[in-house]
């Protein structure tokens, strides 16, 4: 029987490519996000192209009633959820604080925070009935340092590394592993998003050097996934070979 990863923001970007590269080493897939289409569409290729099974569901990390009402209604067969992979997120803005717009700072809190919070409330549980699991947290370099705009952002992701402290700890007697993984620049829709929809601003993001991609990402997680049982990763820092900080750039 294949093992079972559960991922958030399967969608697009990072959580994508991280749904292919588990599916290609075996596992069957609970994949979830906002947007159907784009779930039903990754559910068929990775059927077509790996051959495993995968589970698809519409879910927004926020609503804490539909986090805990899915996943606790998942068929008996999906709920031995080896991998949790914690990976919705975003970024909204680059206000300064004194500027910055309500509305945005909710949404980053509520999702890259609260949102992995009530994920990991509900299948911390069915890994520790069955005495075995592990979870991986994407952080960021915004959650290590802070650059300018980044204020919220970078809070939320600080936060997401306290928290995976925290879980390493509290979920330890049970056998359940616990890394994080924290992205320099990655080209997906980050940027689109963070700039509402503003292509140009985003496309400036990644001009003029080599951003990671989301499949780097995604080996990375491999990596993790396939350490011996004794041996476990706590955290990795992965930045592009022209990214030195935060701020620091080399662009050509
Ligand atoms: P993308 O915008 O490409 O993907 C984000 C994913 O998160 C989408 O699948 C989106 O799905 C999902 N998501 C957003 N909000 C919600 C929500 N409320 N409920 C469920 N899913 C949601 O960005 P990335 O792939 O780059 O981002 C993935 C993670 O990596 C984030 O946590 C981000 O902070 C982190 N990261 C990104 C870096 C980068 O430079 N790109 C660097 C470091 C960390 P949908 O819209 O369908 O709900
Ligand atoms: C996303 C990367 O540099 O915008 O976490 O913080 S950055």
């Amino acid at each position: 029987m294949n093992k079972i990863a559960f991922i958030t923001g399967a969608t697009a970007g990072i959580g994508e490519a991280c749904a292919k590269k588990l599916a290609k080493i075996g596992f069957d897939l609970i994949i979830s996000g906002r947007r159907k289409e784009n779930l039903e569409k990754l559910k068929q290729k990775i059927i077509a192209d790996y051959h495993v099974k995968v589970l698809a569901i519409e879910l927004d990390v926020r609503n804490q009633k539909e986090v805990e009402s899915k996943i606790n209604s998942l068929p008996k067969e999906w709920i031995k959820i080896d991998l949790l992979l914690n990976n919705a997120g975003l970024a909204v803005g680059v206000s300064p604080v004194q500027e910055g717009i309500i509305d945005d700072w909710e949404r980053m809190i509520d999702t890259n925070l609260k949102g992995l919070l009530y994920i990991t409330r509900t299948i911390s549980p069915l890994m520790i009935e069955r005495k075995k699991g592990q979870i991986i947290n994407i952080t960021s370099i915004a959650g290590k340092e802070v650059y300018p705009g980044g204020n919220v952002y970078c809070a939320t992701k600080h936060a997401v590394d306290a928290i995976t402290k925290g879980m390493r700890i509290d979920l330890l007697p049970h056998n359940i592993k616990v890394s994080s993984i924290a992205p320099g620049m990655v080209e997906t829709e980050f940027s689109l998003v963070r700039f509402k929809g503003d292509e140009e601003k985003a496309e400036q993001v990644y001009n003029g050097f080599t951003p990671l991609y989301a499949e780097d990402i995604a080996e990375t997680v491999e990596f993790i996934a396939t350490r011996p049982a004794h041996v476990n990763i706590n955290d990795i820092l992965i930045m592009p070979a022209n990214q030195a900080s935060a701020r620091d750039v080399n662009r050509v």
